[in-house]
């Protein structure tokens, strides 16, 4: 899946395309082969991976379900799961941004389990390349995709198959930042595009009432809510490469 030295642009390439889908329920109409997906999940997981990333754990491991979950810890990996914004009884932690800034996970390779997000990213395994997106590394992961020679699917993690508001949001962000070389080929995007825009000097105002947000608070997880909505705090993009997910920055340093 993944070659980053091909990915890289030519100078004489035009605009590239730039699709948004909403939903994993929809993937099936966005062909991925050749194409670099862009994994969002606002609340919380594609900022826990990022923070993860970002705080030095070399490798995550995204486990769809809850028993290929507990089959990977009782092989002694640390894994982390969520599911309805809860721990999992039985593990450690679940997916909060902060639980992923711990010392002792640095190096270390991880599993991670949660409702929607780990399972969209096994979904598009078929893209040329998946990163994780969040507020908390947009510029990087801009700069990035700036340069690389393929058209993109921004992929919404959204809830339980349905839309949701904050990952539309970042879509319409990123879709923003990309103008100067990226057209936006679908309606979605567009949508994404203008909602951004009406919301973009008070985002979390924006998603007061948006049902995830709602949900997480009620759970006492608004410090997450509020850490997840940083913007640029973080330059490391994790790359999804088939079986783990680690830092691009890094693969490319190395290669
Ligand atoms: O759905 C997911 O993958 C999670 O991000 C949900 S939660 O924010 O951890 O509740």
């Amino acid at each position: 899946m993944l070659n980053i030295s091909k990915l890289k642009m030519n100078s004489t390439a035009q605009k590239r395309k730039i699709e948004v889908c909403l939903t994993p329920a929809l993937l099936h109409l966005y062909p991925l082969q050749g194409k670099v997906v862009v994994l969002i999940d606002i609340f919380r997981a594609s900022s826990a991976i990022c923070t993860a990333i970002a705080h030095g754990v070399q490798n995550i491991i995204p486990i769809e379900s809850i028993e290929e979950a507990e089959s990977l810890r009782d092989k002694g990996y640390i894994v982390a799961a969520e599911r309805k914004g809860e721990v999992v009884e039985g593990f450690p932690f679940g997916n909060s941004p902060y639980a992923f800034m711990n010392p002792d996970l640095k190096g270390k390779t991880i599993g991670l389990t949660t409702t929607n997000c780990t399972r969209a990213i096994h979904l598009a395994q078929e893209a040329e390349q998946i990163v994780i997106g969040s507020f908390l590394n947009i510029s990087s992961l801009v700069n990035y995709l700036q340069d690389i020679d393929h058209d993109i699917v921004l992929l919404c993690a959204g809830w339980n198959n349905k839309i949701n508001l904050e990952d539309t949001l970042f879509a319409g962000s990123l879709i923003q930042e990309l103008a100067d070389s990226f057209e936006v080929d679908c309606d979605a995007g567009i949508a994404a595009l203008q909602l951004y825009e009406c919301s973009q000097y008070d985002i979390a105002g924006f998603l007061a009432r948006s049902t995830h947000r709602t949900r997480l608070s009620h759970l006492n997880l608004d410090a997450d809510i509020e850490y997840c909505l940083r913007r640029d705090i973080q330059t490391a993009i994790p790359v999804f490469n088939g079986y783990s997910i680690s830092n691009l920055l890094q693969i490319e340093i190395e290669a």
